[in-house]
């Protein structure tokens, strides 16, 4: 390899490196959570799965494959993905991508929750969260994966983000399985939808 195609390697691999957001925004609640609950440790050091922020390269560890579980995706190519990556990342502090990779299957991603940032005028300039597109791999269902990422993002969002509130929708079945994170129905209030 000359010495440019090796500097244009080293340049598209650390591209592909490129986090979402800075991973060491995590550290807080990593260290709080495993004080936390010590049962969830071993999932997030026992160097099977590590748990960061989405990079460029997960387009080809299954990362939209993943969210097809959830709901359809359509066609995205590696230039779509990378251009609404950039989208996301130029809103600074709004958009929170978790992604699980299993570093014993050649970095498969195999679950992922975003955190939503928006910011208000009201409530002396608040923000307010939400949670989004939470999807686990059939495969590994049943690990608390899900418990793990719901968590941390939640944790995520009341302490280094410090929003005043944080909400998600959900099927009916679902319910029963986001109340333990302290997620409830609001009195009188409804959510309203509209499909275009
Ligand atoms: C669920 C998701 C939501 C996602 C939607 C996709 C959670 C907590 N909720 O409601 O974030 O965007 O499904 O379904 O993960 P849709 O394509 O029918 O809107």
């Amino acid at each position: 390899m000359t010495e440019r195609e090796q500097t244009i390697h080293d340049h598209s691999i650390s591209l592909t490196k490129e986090y979402l957001f800075a991973p060491n925004l995590l550290e807080k609640i990593f260290k709080e959570y495993s004080i936390v609950d010590r049962k969830l440790q071993g999932n997030v050091y026992n160097e099977k799965y590590l748990i960061r922020p989405l990079t460029l390269a997960d387009y080809e560890h299954g990362f939209i494959d993943l969210l097809r579980q959830l709901t359809e995706c359509g066609k995205i190519s590696s230039d779509d993905f990378r251009e609404r990556f950039y989208d996301m990342k130029q809103c600074l502090n709004t958009y929170f991508v978790l992604v699980i990779e299993d570093l014993t299957e050649n970095k498969r991603i195999i679950g992922t929750t975003t955190l939503v940032c928006e910011k208000k005028f009201i409530r002396q300039l608040a923000t307010r969260a939400r949670i989004e597109d939470v999807v686990v791999d059939q495969k590994y269902r049943g690990q608390q994966l899900g418990k793990l990422l719901i968590d941390l993002l939640t944790k995520f969002a009341k302490e280094v983000c410090q929003c005043y509130k944080i909400s998600l929708e959900c099927k009916d079945d679902l319910v029963k399985f986001y109340k333990q994170f302290g997620y409830n129905h609001e009195d009188k209030q409804n959510y309203l939808c509209q499909r275009f």
